[in-house]
Protein backbone atom coordinates (compact mmCIF):
# COMPACT_ATOMS: atom_id res chain seq x y z
CA UNK A 1 0.00 0.00 0.00
CA UNK A 2 0.93 3.76 -0.60
CA UNK A 3 2.17 6.16 1.85
CA UNK A 4 3.41 9.48 2.06
CA UNK A 5 4.80 11.82 4.05
CA UNK A 6 2.84 15.16 4.98
CA UNK A 7 3.49 17.54 7.72
CA UNK A 8 1.62 20.53 9.22
CA UNK A 9 3.94 23.54 9.01
CA UNK A 10 5.04 25.99 11.45
CA UNK A 11 2.18 28.42 10.39
CA UNK A 12 -0.27 25.62 10.93
CA UNK A 13 0.50 24.77 14.34
CA UNK A 14 0.16 27.98 15.51
CA UNK A 15 -2.87 28.47 13.78
CA UNK A 16 -4.58 25.72 15.70
CA UNK A 17 -4.88 23.63 12.29
CA UNK A 18 -3.42 20.26 13.63
CA UNK A 19 -7.04 18.96 14.00
CA UNK A 20 -8.46 19.96 10.79
CA UNK A 21 -5.81 18.88 8.48
CA UNK A 22 -5.53 15.49 9.91
CA UNK A 23 -9.57 15.24 10.54
CA UNK A 24 -9.51 15.68 6.47
CA UNK A 25 -7.22 12.51 6.06
CA UNK A 26 -9.38 10.70 8.06
CA UNK A 27 -12.33 11.24 6.40
CA UNK A 28 -11.30 10.60 3.08
CA UNK A 29 -10.51 7.05 4.24
CA UNK A 30 -6.55 7.16 4.23
CA UNK A 31 -4.67 5.68 7.97
CA UNK A 32 -2.71 7.14 10.48
CA UNK A 33 0.47 5.46 10.32
CA UNK A 34 2.65 7.67 12.37
CA UNK A 35 2.48 11.12 13.35
CA UNK A 36 4.03 13.62 15.95
CA UNK A 37 4.61 17.06 17.05
CA UNK A 38 8.47 17.73 16.66
CA UNK A 39 10.75 21.26 16.13
CA UNK A 40 13.28 20.66 12.83
CA UNK A 41 16.74 20.94 13.27
CA UNK A 42 18.72 23.59 10.86
CA UNK A 43 20.54 19.63 9.08
CA UNK A 44 17.31 18.47 9.02
CA UNK A 45 15.75 21.32 7.28
CA UNK A 46 18.14 21.67 4.33
CA UNK A 47 18.28 17.94 4.06
CA UNK A 48 14.77 17.74 3.58
CA UNK A 49 14.50 20.90 1.16
CA UNK A 50 17.48 19.93 -0.44
CA UNK A 51 16.14 19.91 -3.98
CA UNK A 52 16.17 23.62 -3.54
CA UNK A 53 19.51 24.65 -2.43
CA UNK A 54 19.88 26.76 -5.16
CA UNK A 55 17.16 29.01 -4.96
CA UNK A 56 16.55 32.26 -3.40
CA UNK A 57 14.28 31.40 -0.98
CA UNK A 58 15.44 28.62 0.61
CA UNK A 59 16.80 30.69 3.51
CA UNK A 60 13.65 31.48 4.12
CA UNK A 61 12.07 28.27 3.43
CA UNK A 62 14.87 26.84 6.70
CA UNK A 63 14.31 29.74 8.61
CA UNK A 64 10.41 28.98 8.12
CA UNK A 65 10.10 25.56 8.88
CA UNK A 66 12.47 26.07 12.21
CA UNK A 67 11.08 28.76 13.74
CA UNK A 68 8.56 26.48 15.23
CA UNK A 69 6.73 22.82 15.83
CA UNK A 70 5.68 20.79 13.29
CA UNK A 71 3.16 17.54 13.23
CA UNK A 72 5.17 15.22 11.13
CA UNK A 73 2.85 12.16 9.64
CA UNK A 74 2.66 9.53 7.52
CA UNK A 75 -0.38 8.22 6.03
CA UNK A 76 -1.18 5.43 3.60
CA UNK A 77 -3.60 4.38 1.15
CA UNK A 78 -4.07 3.73 -2.57
CA UNK A 79 -2.81 6.58 -4.25
CA UNK A 80 -2.25 8.66 -1.32
CA UNK A 81 0.62 10.71 -2.82
CA UNK A 82 -1.35 12.34 -5.38
CA UNK A 83 -4.31 12.19 -3.58
CA UNK A 84 -2.86 14.35 -0.77
CA UNK A 85 -1.23 17.13 -3.30
CA UNK A 86 -4.58 17.52 -4.82
CA UNK A 87 -6.33 18.00 -1.34
CA UNK A 88 -3.64 19.96 -0.40
CA UNK A 89 -3.76 22.29 -3.66
CA UNK A 90 -1.26 24.35 -5.59
CA UNK A 91 2.07 25.09 -3.87
CA UNK A 92 0.73 29.55 -3.80
CA UNK A 93 -2.22 29.42 -1.87
CA UNK A 94 -3.67 32.28 -4.19
CA UNK A 95 -3.56 29.69 -6.87
CA UNK A 96 -4.89 27.09 -4.80
CA UNK A 97 -8.54 25.92 -5.20
CA UNK A 98 -11.27 26.59 -2.57
CA UNK A 99 -11.79 23.42 -0.59
CA UNK A 100 -8.17 22.37 -0.69
CA UNK A 101 -6.16 23.05 2.63
CA UNK A 102 -4.06 26.03 0.91
CA UNK A 103 -6.57 27.16 -0.91
CA UNK A 104 -8.86 27.29 2.51
CA UNK A 105 -6.09 28.38 5.03
CA UNK A 106 -3.41 30.17 3.21
CA UNK A 107 -2.61 33.88 2.05
CA UNK A 108 1.04 33.21 1.18
CA UNK A 109 3.50 30.97 -1.08
CA UNK A 110 6.03 31.75 2.61
CA UNK A 111 3.49 30.15 4.66
CA UNK A 112 1.57 27.64 2.82
CA UNK A 113 0.64 25.57 6.09
CA UNK A 114 1.43 21.96 4.19
CA UNK A 115 3.68 19.85 3.06
CA UNK A 116 3.29 16.89 1.39
CA UNK A 117 5.61 14.09 -0.60
CA UNK A 118 5.32 14.74 -4.53
CA UNK A 119 5.92 11.54 -5.97
CA UNK A 120 7.29 7.91 -4.39
CA UNK A 121 10.56 8.76 -4.52
CA UNK A 122 10.39 11.49 -2.49
CA UNK A 123 7.81 9.72 -0.20
CA UNK A 124 10.10 7.27 0.89
CA UNK A 125 13.27 9.78 1.02
CA UNK A 126 11.09 11.96 3.22
CA UNK A 127 9.57 8.88 5.47
CA UNK A 128 13.20 7.84 5.59
CA UNK A 129 14.27 11.18 6.95
CA UNK A 130 11.77 11.80 9.32
CA UNK A 131 10.19 8.46 10.94
CA UNK A 132 11.98 5.48 12.55
CA UNK A 133 10.95 2.25 11.52
CA UNK A 134 9.39 1.46 15.31
CA UNK A 135 7.10 5.20 15.09
CA UNK A 136 5.50 3.54 12.23
CA UNK A 137 2.41 1.29 13.31
CA UNK A 138 1.21 -1.38 11.48
CA UNK A 139 -2.96 -2.35 12.11
CA UNK A 140 -6.16 -2.92 10.35
CA UNK A 141 -8.97 -1.13 10.25
CA UNK A 142 -12.23 -2.91 9.38
CA UNK A 143 -13.68 0.13 7.68
CA UNK A 144 -11.50 -0.27 4.58
CA UNK A 145 -13.74 -3.05 3.01
CA UNK A 146 -16.04 0.07 3.43
CA UNK A 147 -13.52 2.47 1.21
CA UNK A 148 -12.28 0.51 -1.52
P1 LIG B 1 5.38 22.20 -2.57
O1 LIG B 1 5.46 22.52 -1.09
O2 LIG B 1 4.00 22.45 -3.13
O3 LIG B 1 5.90 20.82 -2.90
P2 LIG B 1 7.87 23.21 -3.67
O4 LIG B 1 8.46 21.87 -3.35
O5 LIG B 1 8.04 23.73 -5.06
O6 LIG B 1 6.32 23.25 -3.33
O7 LIG B 1 8.48 24.30 -2.68
C1 LIG B 1 8.69 23.99 -1.32
C2 LIG B 1 8.24 25.15 -0.48
O8 LIG B 1 9.06 26.29 -0.79
C3 LIG B 1 6.81 25.62 -0.75
O9 LIG B 1 5.88 24.87 -0.03
C4 LIG B 1 6.88 27.05 -0.34
C5 LIG B 1 8.28 27.48 -0.70
N1 LIG B 1 8.31 28.16 -2.00
C6 LIG B 1 8.13 27.60 -3.21
N2 LIG B 1 8.22 28.51 -4.19
C7 LIG B 1 8.49 29.69 -3.58
C8 LIG B 1 8.70 31.03 -4.02
N3 LIG B 1 8.66 31.34 -5.31
N4 LIG B 1 8.93 31.98 -3.08
C9 LIG B 1 8.96 31.67 -1.77
N5 LIG B 1 8.78 30.44 -1.28
C10 LIG B 1 8.54 29.46 -2.16
MG1 LIG C 1 7.78 20.02 -2.82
Amino acid sequence: MERTFLMVKPDGVQRNLIGEIVSRFEKKGFQLVGGKLMSISKELAEEHYGEHKERPFFGELVDFITSGPVFAMVWEGENVIATARQMMGSTNPKDAAPGTIRGDFGITVGKNVIHGSDSPASAEREIGLFFKEEEKVEYKKLMNEWIN
